[in-house]
This record gives structure tokens, C-alpha cells and sequence, in this order.
């Protein structure tokens, strides 16, 4: 049998399960902003069936799934180059995942370390859609077959998955149906940390508003944030392996690496030998300065959702000449009679 070529594409969502974080900015939606612009098409999605896997209040995840799909317009990702969709709307991707259900298996599962973190220590009163999430993401991307997924780092893991899943469901079936997607996890900041402690991740869902910068925060909460951010007393070194043992620090260098599409080497080259007390007010004001122009546009699309509706619809019927057919074929190879 011949193999395949896919269509170079690129599919990423997001979780509309609070505001967007800063973290979510870097570790993903600036690297989908770039690839609208390489030779990929691009299909970019707010996973409202993934947020419910926690418990979400129906009115809070609307908006959620409004103000998502505003940050992403407001970041640069443009409707006339991507397609733009929320997970519901498109019902092919829930429909795989029951297939992908029945591929994957339980000791895979058993291995993901996000289930673990997000389910704590009372596993037993989570729910099956927690655990399952991981076969749902794998049926997101392999529904538009999609060759390139750009994440986070923390995303590493279920990336992996969707290649055994893909690769197994091949193998049972004897076809090169669905492609082995590469991860995309690049830039100075592909794990941003809390700012309350460098050894968690900054997430949308810590209970702490402080831990974290919110798309939506306005200067001077984010001034105020940084300024408070955990640091150690040290002043900041010259080379970045001088951050090695310094999780904090090494944090607000990435970001402001990131934010200012620099390498950590070269913004150490200039503030190595600062005092946080010097190099918080820069961060800050270059934070504001990024941030602001997409929370005030956040801001204006949010006046009237309805355009951000039009767009989700239109974004569907565009997501679903893709995914329909590939559904269908996945049924035939599988032996269901259509
Ligand atoms: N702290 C982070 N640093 C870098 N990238 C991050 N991402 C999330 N947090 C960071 C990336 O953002 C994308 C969307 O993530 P998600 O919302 O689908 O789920 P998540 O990773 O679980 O994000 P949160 O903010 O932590 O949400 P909650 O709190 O609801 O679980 C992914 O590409 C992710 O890597």
C-alpha cells in the first residue's frame, strides 16, 4: 500500500473553561497566529465538550466560549484565513472520538499525567469524560487529519497518545488512514509558570487570580501582578544557564523573552545584573504594552457577540466539507453499513 501525502493542516483548540491566560497567549495562540501564515490551512477551535469534563455553569460557559473566540480574533488568528469553530458545532469530532474510544486502551489512559493532576486525589468522583478527554483531543486533530498541532509544553503527552491512536487504529484496520501528527511546541515560553510558585503551570482554573495575567486584566492589575510576582532575592544573571535553579526568575525571563519575540540569551544581555526591582516595571510596561491592544479589542467584540456567532457558524459549515467525508470513510473502513 502506498503512503498517503496529507494536506499540510494545522488543528488547535482551547479550552473555554475561564478567561484566556497569558499562558495560553504564548503557549499557543501567537504560534497560530504565525502559522495562518506558512503553507498550512489552519483550523483553530475553542473544545467546549472538553470544558465540560469539570463541572461548568451553563451561562458562564457561553461567554467563555464568546470571549475565547474574541481573544483569538483580537490576537490575529483572522477568519478569512482560518477556519474558526467551537468543538459543539461540529459533531464529527465527538462521533470519532467514540471510535477512538474503542481504540485506545485503558492502561494508555491510565498513563496521563493531566488526568492525574486534574483529578487529584479523588479519582474515583471524577468524571468518565476526564478520563476519556485524551481520545476526544486524538478525534479534534485526526478528524481534519490534520499534520501539525502547536501546543504548550504541558500538551506533549496527549500528543503522543494521538500518534498510538492513529498508528493502532492503522495497524487493526490494515489502512494509512489517519497521519501521524507532529507537536508544535516552540518559543521562549512553551510553559509558562504560576506566578505564585515557578513549579506549577499558570492555568486558567487556579484559584488563585493572582497566580496568573488574564487577557483581560488592565494595566494596572497586571503592573500590580508582576510586582508581586514570587521571586528570589538574587539580582539576574548574565547567561541563561545562570537561571537553572531559579524557577521564578527563569519564568518572568521567558515572558518577557517571549513577549518581546527575543531569546532568553539576548534579554539577558541587557538586564543581566538587575535587580527584580528594576526589571519588574520593564516587564510590566512591555506586558501592558502587547496585552492592551487585545483586551481593548476583546472589549469591542464582546459589545455585540453576534459577529462572533456568525463567524462560529460560518466556521462550522466550513469545518464540516472536511470532516463529514473523513467521518464517512472512517465508518466504511470500520464496517458500519451506511
Ligand atoms: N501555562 C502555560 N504555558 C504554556 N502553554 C500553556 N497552555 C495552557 N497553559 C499554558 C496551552 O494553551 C493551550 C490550551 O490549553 P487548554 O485550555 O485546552 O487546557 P490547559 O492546558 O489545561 O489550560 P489551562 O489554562 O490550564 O486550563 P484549565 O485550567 O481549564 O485546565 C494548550 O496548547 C496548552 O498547552
Amino acid at each position: 500500500m502506498t503512503t498517503p501525502t496529507f494536506t499540510p493542516r494545522v488543528f488547535s483548540g482551547i479550552q473555554p473553561s475561564g478567561g484566556l491566560t497569558l499562558g495560553n497567549y504564548l503557549g499557543a495562540i501567537k504560534r497560530f497566529v504565525s502559522m495562518q501564515d506558512e503553507a498550512f490551512e489552519t483550523i483553530y477551535c475553542m473544545v467546549d465538550l472538553h470544558a465540560i469534563t469539570v463541572w461548568q455553569d451553563p451561562a458562564d460557559l457561553r461567554r467563555n466560549t464568546r470571549e475565547l473566540a474574541a481573544g483569538f480574533i483580537a490576537s490575529g488568528i483572522s477568519p478569512e484565513k482560518s477556519i474558526l469553530i467551537n468543538q459543539s458545532q461540529v459533531p464529527e469530532h465527538a462521533q470519532l472520538a467514540w471510535i477512538f474510544n474503542c481504540v485506545a486502551r485503558m492502561g494508555w489512559m491510565k498513563r496521563m499525567t493531566q488526568f492525574k493532576d486534574k483529578a487529584g486525589k479523588n479519582a474515583e468522583a471524577a468524571s468518565l469524560g476526564l478520563f476519556g478527554y485524551p481520545a476526544l483531543m486524538a478525534a479534534d486533530i485526526l478528524i481534519y487529519h490534520a499534520t501539525h498541532v502547536p501546543v504548550g509544553e504541558d500538551q506533549k503527552q496527549h500528543l503522543e497518545l494521538t500518534r498510538d491512536i492513529a498508528a493502532k487504529f492503522n495497524h487493526d484496520y490494515d489502512v494509512d488512514f489517519f497521519p501521524l501528527t507532529e507537536p508544535v511546541i516552540e518559543g521562549a515560553a512553551t510553559r509558562v509558570m504560576s506566578l505564585r510558585d515557578g513549579s506549577k503551570k499558570m492555568s486558567k482554573s487556579d484559584p488563585s487570580d493572582a497566580s496568573r495575567i488574564n487577557m483581560t486584566d488592565d494595566a494596572d492589575t497586571i503592573a500590580k501582578k508582576i510586582r508581586k510576582a514570587k521571586t528570589d532575592p538574587d539580582a539576574l544573571p548574565s547567561e541563561a544557564e545562570g537561571l537553572a535553579d531559579r524557577p521564578e526568575a527563569r519564568n518572568l525571563v521567558n515572558i518577557y523573552a517571549a513577549l518581546n519575540d527575543q531569546s532568553v540569551a539576548e534579554v539577558l544581555r541587557d538586564v543581566g545584573g538587575q535587580q527584580f526591582g528594576a526589571f519588574k516595571p520593564l516587564l510590566a510596561e512591555l506586558a501592558v504594552s502587547k496585552l492592551s491592544p487585545i483586551s481593548s479589542e476583546m472589549a469591542r467584540l464582546m459589545a455585540d457577540p453576534s459577529e462572533i456567532d456568525q463567524i462560529l457558524k460560518r466556521g462550522a459549515r466550513q469545518a464540516r466539507d472536511i470532516t463529514a467525508p473523513i467521518l464517512e470513510k472512517t465508518y466504511e473502513i470500520v464496517g458500519m453499513v451506511r
